[in-house]
């Protein structure tokens, strides 16, 4: 239910012009081009083009900044919290306990009003990202530099180009085939044709806006050795997911006589994408989207849901929202995105052979296991947390990253309905965790394009030691 006081708090004026965050809205400058449908794609696409022009401009950023509070008392937690669930703010980082750090980002028009709102209940905020528009150009410049082929993991999409030629896709335009989506499954399908004798490459699905939802497997032991299920981009600003699942993809397929025997023992399935719409829409026109791209549901609400509060486990419980228009809104019912629908049933399919799931997000470096619906503990949580411990070890030796090990919950907060927790409760699937990748807090979703080999090569080592430990404990 949403109440009076929270639509009002949602109502966000800028430029004049009531917006809310998230809703089914294209605008440029004055221009506002509500509740786009499917048969206006047409319409869409012209727009698309001018808005191509200057990428990631959903909403506006100049002048944006981000405050970090750390709440000392039981009531500053209360007012974090009522502030976090009005839904009027962008938290990146949200409240969970006394002495944890709390990331708000707050558009120009929205700091004073803010930094008040936080004075008032004596918190004392500090900037940490005095230009968010500063920030996000910084990594553009690395983002959209080149015209190469294929990735090379020094930028986030090399051949992301300004070519902008529309592609038709199952029967309606809405795609330029340069963007990051099109790019990763073309780059899946050459891998795939390439090493035959190691990788089965299927489309299993389709996201809201008709993107293929691929599914790569890769190994040479046979369907019934023992998977790996690893999927990323469930978020769609968090750019450094997908960008380290195609590396961990690459190095076990590029380098593959180095890992040859793991690769006869255990398979790795790869979803490195699973909300390919948002994913693509978080390069052309909102930096920092993170939810799906469905329509509403109901007239007047926003796009997209959040799809890691989306999943049929404890849904709606907690650390969740029915407010359309908030980041975490978990959907109009469970699996009420198709793209996870797709997943779900992959990991349906693949459930009895599959040991462990990993879905990739960022930030904050912490290796995290089931469950987040409850502060409760799963009886064998010893297991995975010892595995989860082995793994941030290996990981550390690569660069010195230092990863925290624990319960979602316990770890950064309470939240139903996500993936992991689905993953263990309903397929049935012993080791899950969500990883959120780099950084602690400097870059937030905005990591340096530098950053993504070293975060590739230490995960990548961590990995190596879950699969091996997948190896011993089940094929040897
Ligand atoms: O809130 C999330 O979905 C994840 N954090 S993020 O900052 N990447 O959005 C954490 C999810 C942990 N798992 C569950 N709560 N089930
Ligand atoms: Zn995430």
């Amino acid at each position: 239910m949403v109440t009076d006081a929270q639509s009002d708090v949602n109502e966000l004026r800028s430029n004049g012009q009531t917006m809310r965050r998230g809703q089914c809205v294209a605008r440029r400058g004055s221009e506002v081009v509500s509740q786009v449908s499917r048969c206006t794609m047409n319409t869409l696409l012209v727009l698309a083009a001018v808005l191509l022009a200057t990428p990631a401009r959903g909403q506006d950023l100049s002048g944006a900044k981000t405050l970090s509070v750390v709440p000392q008392t039981e009531a500053q937690l209360k007012e974090l919290i009522k502030l976090f669930d009005a839904g009027q703010y962008d938290f990146w980082r949200e409240p969970r306990d006394m002495g944890m750090s709390v990331d708000i980002m707050a558009t120009a028009s929205q700091v004073q009003e803010l930094t008040a709102a936080l004075e008032r209940s004596g918190l004392k905020p500090q900037v940490k990202v005095d230009d968010v528009a500063q920030m996000v150009m910084r990594q553009n410049s690395g983002v959209y530099s080149r015209g190469a082929r294929s990735l090379d993991w020094e930028d986030y999409h090399d051949s992301y180009t300004v070519s902008r030629q529309p592609t038709r896709l199952d029967g309606f335009t809405c795609h330029a085939s340069s963007l990051p989506c099109p790019q990763i499954n073309r780059w899946m399908a050459q891998l795939a044709s390439d090493h035959p004798d190691l990788c089965t490459l299927e489309t299993v699905g389709k996201s809201y806006e008709g993107r293929p939802m691929n599914l790569l497997t890769v190994g040479k032991g046979g369907a019934d050795k023992p998977g790996i299920f690893i999927d990323g981009g469930i978020h769609a600003r968090e750019w450094i997911s997908p960008a380290t699942v195609t590396f961990l993809v690459n190095q076990l397929v590029t380098n593959s006589s180095a890992h040859d025997d793991l690769l006869s023992s255990v398979n790795f399935y790869f979803m490195p994408v699973i909300n390919p719409d948002g994913y693509d829409y978080s390069f052309t026109d909102d930096r920092l989207w993170r939810k799906t791209r469905s329509e509403p549901a109901s007239p007047g609400g926003c796009s997209g849901a959040d799809a890691n509060r989306n999943w049929d486990f404890h849904w709606m419980e907690a650390g969740t929202s029915n407010d359309s228009c908030v980041d975490n809104y978990g959907g109009s019912a469970p699996f009420s995105e198709v793209e996870m629908q797709v997943v779900r049933d992959q990991l349906t399919r693949l459930r009895n052979t599959t040991k462990v799931y990993l879905t990739f997000h960022s930030y904050g470096q912490k290796w995290m296991y089931p469950w987040g619906y409850t502060a409760a503990l799963p009886e064998d949580w010893q297991d995975l947390d010892r595995l989860a411990r082995d793994a941030v070890g290996a990981l550390k030796a690569v660069h010195g990253t230092r990863y925290q090990v624990g319960s979602s919950t316990r770890t950064i907060y309470a939240a139903s309905g996500g993936s992991d927790d689905w993953a263990k409760g309903v397929a049935g699937i012993k080791y899950c965790y969500t990883v959120e990748l780099r950084d602690l807090g400097t870059h937030y979703f905005t990591l340096p394009p530098s950053l993504i080999i070293p975060s590739g090569q230490e995960t990548f080592a961590a990995l190596k030691v879950i699969a091996n430990f997948v190896k011993k404990t089940y094929s040897d």
